[in-house]
């Protein structure tokens, strides 16, 4: 067999060439007919990234130096004395995806560049189609090679990301490279310092998604804001692209929509809402079969019709004013050992715990864009969901480079995302701080989330200002920005308040605008208990006790429609070293990690079930 070369152009790829950077949408991909790369794969730690330059830090070349190593794993047997190195083929196995944390005990602190590497079978692809490999998630920078060939780079753990490999594929025995490297710098999104492990790795599915020539590339299905008419924005993408006939559908409702792209290839139109249309709720999360019919694509997702708004301090779903009984959550499975391997059981074990244990009806889906499973999920459940990207603490706010990759990432999302009927807000920041470089930053990712969707309400969570003992107010001003303020507020917990001075803390902010706590929270570890008038900090006593004070605090600020208290479950984090209550894990979930149950689960579930009773 020849051997794989690492070609010149893998060096424009590694300088970060900006043709790299551009995405096909594939919206709806999961949707698709599509190959799972799931499964078994090769993985070999490289933490000199020596399978991405030369020694002297020049572009990799196979002659000189063992980069192509990685790629080339089958020099060996082909040559017998080629020198080689780094033999992927031989390297150890482990199962896609999963962060590198679960792959052996050393890789639980790794940070650094790890290669993955499989082979599998293809057929050439049929005249007339294209072949595209997606990969859900990959923290946090990506580098693809099909059959030894570079096909991009990318940045962000979160969001997808897919290339086209219609012509690299063969016929038979193909072989892909990922490299995946963890580090983040400060100027990165995320910046390194999180309250959450990040999970290197390839953490979402690897598919070959396979379209006609000329497909739908992006799609964004809604209800006009009035709810009066269903409109449709479509992209094509192909040869055939501009002016195509195309037809939508929703069958049940027996209703279509005839039309045709412009030169661009893009079509938007409206249909007046069929009269048999049941709007989705949290009650009856109704959902749809919808199809586009485009030359030879035929598009298909499932979603539901549903208005969101904001009348003064009311929150509208539907029309009508909403409670948010929610609760945030990160990423991570039950278990003890979890290694942000989202299935659909574990999603939906997950879910059931606010949707049928706490009575919720909201989820913030904390810090970063979740898997898709997740948001397909929430749609089919009836929860309401808050969609986040990781502009988290100390971002660097001057760097264009910086604010580039946000605005990406936060398209990446939003397009990813935006036929699920459940998200109602999405979030451009947590907890960062005020200053005029910042607001100017995230006026901007405001901006964006106005223009690629405006059927949905832009918030973000912020640090509130305090007056003395009594007045918490909300002064940053972001607020005037926001559709919906949302507050984080540690009272209690991170400050030396008594519990029973919470409930006479009184909230100012800005007239005529909804407020979320969207988080409140207390560590405990499950199982320490400290059954006495004054319990200590770090028991299920003193998080119960804190959730009552702050439960009674939030029943009196007069502008409060939701809250998504901090946080369902304990989750890792390298930043909690407690060795007695922590050991590397945030403790202010609601059940543990293995998910048992703490008390104060109970006391936001019953306070929940009178809301649900009362809104009923
Ligand atoms: C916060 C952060 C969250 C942390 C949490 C905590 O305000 O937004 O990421 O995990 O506090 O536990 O301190």
């Amino acid at each position: 067999m020849r051997p794989l070369r690492l070609l010149a152009a893998m060096g424009l790829a590694v300088l970060g060439i900006s043709s790299a950077w551009a995405q096909p949408v594939l919206v709806a991909a999961d949707m698709r007919q599509q190959q799972s790369l799931d499964g078994p794969w090769h993985w070999s730690i490289d933490p000199y990234r020596d399978g991405l330059a030369g020694f002297h830090g020049e572009p990799p070349n196979a002659r000189t130096n063992r980069a192509a190593d990685v790629i080339a794993a089958d020099v060996m047997q082909a040559k017998p004395r080629t020198f080689f190195e780094q033999d992927m083929q031989l390297s150890p196995v482990v199962s896609l995806p999963g962060s590198w944390i679960g792959h052996s005990p050393e890789m639980r602190l790794y940070q650094g560049l790890v290669w993955y590497q499989r082979e599998f079978p293809a057929t050439a692809p049929k005249p007339g189609t294209r072949v595209f490999l997606r990969i859900g998630a990959a923290e946090y920078r990506s580098y693809v090679y099909l059959n030894g060939k570079p096909l991009g780079e990318h940045r962000g753990g979160y969001t997808p990301f897919a290339f086209e490999v219609t012509k690299l594929l063969r016929p038979g025995r193909n072989q892909i490279t990922i490299g995946v490297d963890s580090v983040r710098t400060a100027n990165d999104v995320p910046p390194p310092v999180t309250d959450w492990e990040t999970y290197g790795g390839i953490t979402r599915s690897i598919t070959l998604v396979t379209v006609p020539d000329t497909y739908v590339d992006d799609a964004f299905v809604r209800l006009t804001p009035d709810g009066s008419h269903i409109a449709v924005s479509v992209k094509l993408e192909g040869p055939k692209a501009a002016n195509t006939a195309l037809k939508f559908r929703i069958p049940t409702l027996g209703a279509t929509l005839d039309g045709k792209t412009d030169d661009a290839g893009k079509w938007e139109a409206t249909l007046p809402v069929p009269r048999n249309l049941v709007r989705w709720s949290p009650e009856n999360p109704k959902l749809y079969d919808i199809s586009i019919d485009a030359g030879a694509d035929h598009f298909a997702d499932r979603m539901g019709f549903r208005t969101i708004a904001v009348k003064g301090t009311d929150i509208l779903l539907n029309g009508k004013p909403i409670f948010l009984r929610g609760i945030s959550m990160h990423e991570e499975e039950l278990g003890a050992n979890p290694v942000r391997a989202m299935t659909p059981a574990a999603a939906r074990a997950l879910l059931s715990e606010i949707k049928y244990g706490l009575h919720g009806n909201f989820v913030r889906l904390a810090h970063y864009p979740h898997s898709e499973l997740t948001t397909r999920l929430a749609d089919e459940m009836g929860l309401l969901v808050w969609s986040e990207i990781p502009l988290y603490w100390l971002v660097n706010w001057n760097n264009p480079d910086t604010l580039a990759d946000a605005r990406r990432i936060l398209a990446e999302n939003i397009r990813r995302d935006r036929n699920r009927s459940s998200i109602v807000l999405w979030s451009v920041a947590n907890e960062t701080p005020t200053n005029d470089a910042r607001n100017a930053f995230l006026r901007t990712m405001i901006g964006d989330v106005r223009s690629l969707d405006s059927s949905r309400l832009v918030t973000a969570a912020l640090l509130s200002g305090r007056e003395g003992n009594k007045i918490m107010k909300i002064d940053d001003p972001l607020a005037a920005d926001l559709d919906v303020m949302a507050i984080n507020t540690y009272n209690g917990w991170y400050t030396d308040d008594a519990l029973e001075d919470l409930a006479s803390q009184e909230w100012r902010g800005p007239a005529n605008k909804p407020l979320i706590f969207s988080e409140f929270g207390a560590d405990a570890r499950a199982g320490y208990h400290d059954p006495v008038a004054s319990p200590h900090k770090y028991s299920e006593e003193y998080q119960a006790a804190y959730y009552r004070a702050t439960l009674a605090m939030a029943a009196k600020v007069p502008f409060l429609r939701g809250m998504s208290p901090w946080i369902l479950k304990d989750f890792r984090s390298p930043r909690r070293q407690h060795p007695l209550y922590q050991q590397g894990w945030n403790r202010k979930g609601l059940i543990s990690e293995t998910g048992e149950h703490k008390l104060a689960f109970d006391v936001l579930a019953s306070d929940y079930a009178k809301r649900e009773a009362a809104d009923s």
